[in-house]
């Protein structure tokens, strides 16, 4: 079942650590190339049509964008790796401050990695994929904009993209579509079950 969503909101756009919340509410992130559909996938899941910045243009999202839901917990939406035109110096101060992020950041209880279900994970995706493993971040994998397939190509795309990906059994791959909804609400049990087993974890 999908999640009730009484209050969605931004709460802060963090460019350096000291933007970031300091109230301990549990933080899911969302990883993925640019233009892959992280902000799109994360108005999906709130119900929300225009709360995250959307656009064809890819590298718009230059900051952790802090969603803030229910008053429980945030979204935290990152801007895009991989992409080809931002500067090298650019890149670099983006891959440090996400770096940083994933690796310090107490209140993170997990992520999610969306990829392009038409295509095969490029290499920054496997790294990210195994940097998570390596650190023992809880996440789930999306694949997203299964509109773009027929059912077949996407049931054929997927043990591509997990064997790509090198994920185990037990981890999730979940098709997903930002413009029809579907895989929504499975997206939305596994964050369920990542925020629930961060909270019990805690206390
Ligand atoms: N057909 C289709 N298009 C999508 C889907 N998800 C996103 N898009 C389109 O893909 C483009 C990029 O979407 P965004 O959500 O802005 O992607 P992003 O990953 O946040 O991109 P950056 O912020 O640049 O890293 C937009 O034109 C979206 O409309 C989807 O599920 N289906
Ligand atoms: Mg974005």
């Amino acid at each position: 079942m999908a999640m009730l969503i009484k209050k969605a909101a931004l709460e802060t756009v963090a460019y350096k650590e000291e933007d970031m919340p300091l109230d301990g509410l549990p933080e899911i992130a969302f990883l993925g190339r640019s233009n892959v559909g992280k902000s799109s996938l994360i108005n999906r899941l709130l119900g929300r049509k225009k709360l995250a910045y959307t656009s064809s243009t890819p590298g718009k999202t230059r900051a952790l964008y802090f969603y803030r839901i229910n008053d429980a917990f945030y979204f935290v939406d990152l801007p895009g790796y991989g992409y080809a035109r931002a500067g090298k110096k650019e890149q670099r101060t983006w891959a440090v401050l996400i770096e940083q992020y994933l690796a310090e950041r107490d209140s993170l209880c997990g992520a999610v990695q969306v990829v392009d279900c038409r295509h095969e994970p490029s290499k920054d995706d496997l790294l990210m994929a195994q940097w998570l493993r390596f650190h023992h971040l809880a996440a789930i994998t999306v694949a997203s904009k299964s509109d773009k397939l027929s059912r077949g190509a996407l049931a054929r795309q997927l043990p591509q993209i997990r064997s790509r990906l090198e994920l185990g059994e037990a981890e999730e791959l979940l098709p997903f579509s930002a413009r029809t909804g579907a895989g929504r609400e499975h997206i939305w049990s596994a964050l369920s079950g990542l925020l629930k087993q961060y909270q019990s974890g805690e206390g």
